[in-house]
């Protein structure tokens, strides 16, 4: 099994405008993110690629797994880690015929048999969410709970990253509930410090633990 890290911070520019793809990786390494993912949702393919390779580039000399939402080819031209498939996005096991053996595929559905389903293709890990309510994600579900991710942490043959409305009062609960991690937005990005509130998530799961 692939090492898979328990604090995946993903940066956003469009809930904020204060910093870069790439000083937002920064600020989360510094406060001790061990993996950083690359989402977003609009831009032509080669500004996502030149996003992707400036936050590739903070990430490889920390040795920071990057993984990148959505989309093999940029994952692929950055360097990156990894890449990370939404249940309309590419199939589990195309994304590993495309990306490396080492590459760690994670990957979310919205049902428990597609999730099943992206696991036995072969995924390194799953998102599972939101566990919370989260304005992060315009067309999220309903807030899944605590018992939800506790059976999915229950059936799942790999680690289960929870998402979706967590921070630094829930992230232990989370962890408690069975999640391997955590997958945050808001709570770093939109934070006035990021670096700090990054200290604190892991701080939390750590003593969840
Ligand atoms: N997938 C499920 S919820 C979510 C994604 C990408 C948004 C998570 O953002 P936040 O701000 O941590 O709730
Ligand atoms: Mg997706």
């Amino acid at each position: 099994m692939k090492n898979i890290g328990v604090l995946h911070v993903i940066t956003d520019t469009t809930l904020q405008s204060r910093f870069t793809h790439a000083e937002l990786a920064e600020l989360a390494i510094a406060g001790g993110a061990d993996t950083l993912q690359f989402r977003q949702k609009d831009g032509t393919t080669r500004q996502l690629i030149a996003e992707a390779k400036s936050m590739q580039a903070i990430c490889e000399p920390h040795k920071i797994p990057l993984i990148v939402n959505d989309r093999a080819d940029i994952a692929l031209a950055a360097g990156a880690a990894g890449a990370h498939f939404g249940q309309d996005d590419m199939p589990v096991a195309i994304g590993k015929q495309i990306l490396s053996t080492d590459a760690i595929i994670g990957a979310s559905a919205r049902t428990e048999e597609k999730i099943l389903a992206a696991i036995s293709e072969g995924a390194d890990y799953i998102g599972f969410g939101p566990i919370y309510g989260t304005t992060s994600k315009p067309d999220a579900e309903t807030a899944k709970g605590l018992d939800r991710l506790r059976r999915m942490c229950d059936i799942a043959a790999c680690p289960v990253i929870a998402i979706g409305g967590i921070g630094v009062q829930t992230a232990a609960d989370v962890i408690r509930a069975g999640a391997h991690g955590i997958a945050v937005i808001s709570a770093v990005c939109a934070h006035p410090e990021p670096t700090t509130a990054t200290q604190a998530l892991l701080n939390e799961i750590l003593g969840a633990k």
